[in-house]
């Protein structure tokens, strides 16, 4: 919206050139959503208070997720809305790909926002059975998947990170793949979501790389200097990483240790959608293995836990799976868990962020 209502004027008011710039608006829009994250927060979570929209723990839980019973989830709400206003305020809205990456993300926080009520607020144990929820972010991950492999200038060709001799064209198998990243995204930021600021911590990070990333592939002289796709138009793209972190910071501030508020499946179906359809739009896909790390070694060790209980009828390989619970019934309080598996994540996204030198 400011970019269409500000930038012409800078022919009068030649200071609102700067509407031009996406590193302007990145960082003005990443500080619009971390404001509203911040201001509304307070106001959101006695809302949530008073409908009652308490966590259910589960009694198969760690004993030290007890006493979270209660706390608000579906704090998904405020980020999405965060996210959402600070997208028409401050991005170009005639690119394809900003409304693409906004239907993901507000269609997947419905599809959280439906397993939250129905769990939380129907006080059904089960949200919507875990058939029908992969079905829903299944149909709504191709729909999207079509979209790009439709596009005008679809390149369909994969990126190989450090490999830039290796681009297989994926063709019509193009729109499974897509799908299938967006999706395993999605489960895999929501299975992370086990602790106090876990979850969003790794997608502030994830955020901010991936800002750097369609910077640069949409930059087409520093995209042909490292040799990488140059996908017109995807710089735009970084405005909304910007304001992912940015929304993301804002609700970190609510959700960390001792949280206030969780942010529900709402909020983590949303996110993983909006980090998975960034990584297919900006061509990344492959590196979304090493920049969302984290949540590939939790969605691991889940596979690995569940595998080997079935092979062995009935062993462990962690205490718990996902890995965070591992380390929790291993004694370490759970500031020390978060903290620490978000320095794997910065680790991860920094090596990440090597491979656009090494090719
Ligand atoms: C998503 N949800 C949290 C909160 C958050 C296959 C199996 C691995 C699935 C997995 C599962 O059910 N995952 C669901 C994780 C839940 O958080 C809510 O859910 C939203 C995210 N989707 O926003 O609303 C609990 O996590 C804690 N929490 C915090 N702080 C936060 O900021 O403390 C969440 C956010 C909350 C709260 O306690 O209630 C969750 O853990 O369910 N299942 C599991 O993760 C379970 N693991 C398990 O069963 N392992 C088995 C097998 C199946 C691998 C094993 O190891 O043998 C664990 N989680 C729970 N109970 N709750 C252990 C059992």
């Amino acid at each position: 919206m400011l970019y269409h209502l500000l930038y012409p004027l800078h022919t009068t008011i030649t200071a609102f050139n700067v509407f031009r710039y996406i590193t302007f608006r990145t960082i003005y829009a990443s500080l619009t959503a971390f404001l509203i994250c911040f201001f509304l927060g307070p106001w959101v979570i006695r809302r949530l208070r008073y409908l009652q929209v308490g966590q259910y723990i589960r009694e198969e839980g760690p004993q030290s997720h007890y006493q979270k019973a209660g706390t608000p989830t579906m704090g998904g709400l405020l980020i999405i809305f965060s996210i959402v206003a600070s997208t028409l305020l401050w991005t170009d809205l005639t690119n394809g790909y900003i409304w693409l990456i906004l239907f993901i993300t507000v269609s997947y926080g419905l599809i959280g926002f439906i397993d939250d009520y129905l769990m939380q607020v129907k006080k059904r144990n089960k949200g919507l059975s875990a058939k029908g929820k992969f079905l829903l972010q299944t149909a709504i991950a191709f729909a999207g998947a079509t979209a790009v492999f439709a596009w005008p200038e679809a390149d369909t060709r994969l990126t190989v990170p450090v490999f830039k001799a290796i681009s297989p064209d994926l063709g019509l198998w193009y729109i499974p793949f897509a799908a299938l990243v967006i999706v395993g995204t999605s489960n895999a930021v929501n299975l992370t979501d086990g602790l106090d600021g876990l979850a969003i911590g790794p997608v502030i990070i994830a955020s901010v790389a991936y800002m750097i990333f369609t910077y640069v592939t949409g930059h087409i002289e520093i995209a042909n200097y490292l040799q990488i796709p140059y996908v017109a138009d995807s710089g735009e793209i970084s405005v909304f990483c910007g304001i992912l972190a940015g929304a993301g910071l804002g609700f970190l501030w609510f959700n960390t240790y001792p949280a206030q508020v969780f942010m529900g499946d709402v909020g983590s179906l949303s996110l993983g959608g909006a980090i998975g359809t960034v990584a297919v739009v900006a061509k990344q896909e492959i590196l979304l293995i090493l920049v969302g790390g984290l949540f590939v070694i939790e969605v691991l060790s889940v596979i690995f836990q569940v595998g080997f209980f079935k092979m062995t009828n009935g062993k462990r390989i962690f205490k718990m799976a996902p890995l965070h619970h591992h380390f929790e019934l291993k004694g370490w309080p759970e500031p020390k868990v978060i903290v620490r598996f978000w320095i794997i994540a910065i680790i991860l996204a920094l090596l990440s962020l090597s491979t656009l030198k090494i090719r």
